[in-house]
């Protein structure tokens, strides 16, 4: 049986959503994050040397990165299903997307959340307002208007067609469900992102997206 090791509120909800999409059988072993650092807790290093989710074993294969393993899992379990066919535009919007979502939509999120963090952390008197006018700097001067551009960006994608990848439902909307969610909980997502708005909408009536919620438990984006 296909084990999915699952971190609470993760990017690995995604992929008990794909594999309810596609109607696999699996098991889900479910990780606590450490409540002060939110890191994984350290068994997960048994499983994979970077301890980090989702992890997913099958086969006797141990499989890291979300976006690996979404084409692994299709490439497996897919019939076709949830990815565009080799050769055509919408394969390379799908590949486009697959790449993005990790490589360039999550990084100034996750600036954003550290910077964030340590503008509020705990520390001596004397430090804080220089850690606080730094961690303001960078955000205001890096990572808010890189973040401006990337949700424009996908934003204006999104009214082009219903789906990223184009006219149907792939694993490059499941990979970028993450990032958008983060977005959204973070305030980034407004009234002036409609078609990320509707996005969202949409994925989250999904029943695989209802049931893998129920898989996974509980799931709320880190803050
Ligand atoms: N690009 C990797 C990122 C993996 C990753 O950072 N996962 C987070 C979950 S949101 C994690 O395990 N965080 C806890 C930790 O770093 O200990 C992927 O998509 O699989």
């Amino acid at each position: 049986m296909l084990i999915v090791h699952h971190l609470e509120n993760s990017r690995s909800q995604r992929v008990l959503w794909l594999l309810e999409e596609l109607g696999v059988d699996y098991d889900v072993k479910r990780y606590e994050r450490d409540k002060m650092t939110s890191l994984a807790p350290p068994e997960m290093k048994k499983i994979h040397p970077l301890g980090k989710s989702p992890i997913i074993e099958d086969n006797g294969k141990i499989i890291a990165e979300t976006g690996a393993m979404i084409d692994y899992l299709l490439d497996h379990y897919g019939d076709g299903r949830l990815r565009p066919a080799t050769g055509t535009d919408e394969f390379e919007r799908y590949r486009y997307w697959l790449h993005y979502s990790e490589g360039s939509a999550f990084p100034p999120l996750l600036l954003k959340l550290i910077l964030t963090r340590m503008a509020s952390a705990k520390m001596p008197f004397f430090v804080k307002p220089i850690a606080k006018k730094m961690a303001q700097g960078a955000l205001d001067g890096f990572v808010d208007p890189q973040l401006k551009l990337h949700f424009d960006y996908i934003e204006a994608e999104l009214g082009k067609s219903e789906w990223f990848a184009g006219a149907d439902f792939t694993g490059a909307d499941i990979i970028m469900s993450f990032p958008l969610e983060a977005a959204a909980s973070r305030g980034a997502v407004n009234n002036k992102a409609p078609n990320i708005a509707a996005f969202l909408k949409r994925i989250h009536t999904r029943a695989a997206y209802q049931k893998a919620l129920e898989r996974g438990g509980p799931y709320g984006i880190v803050k």
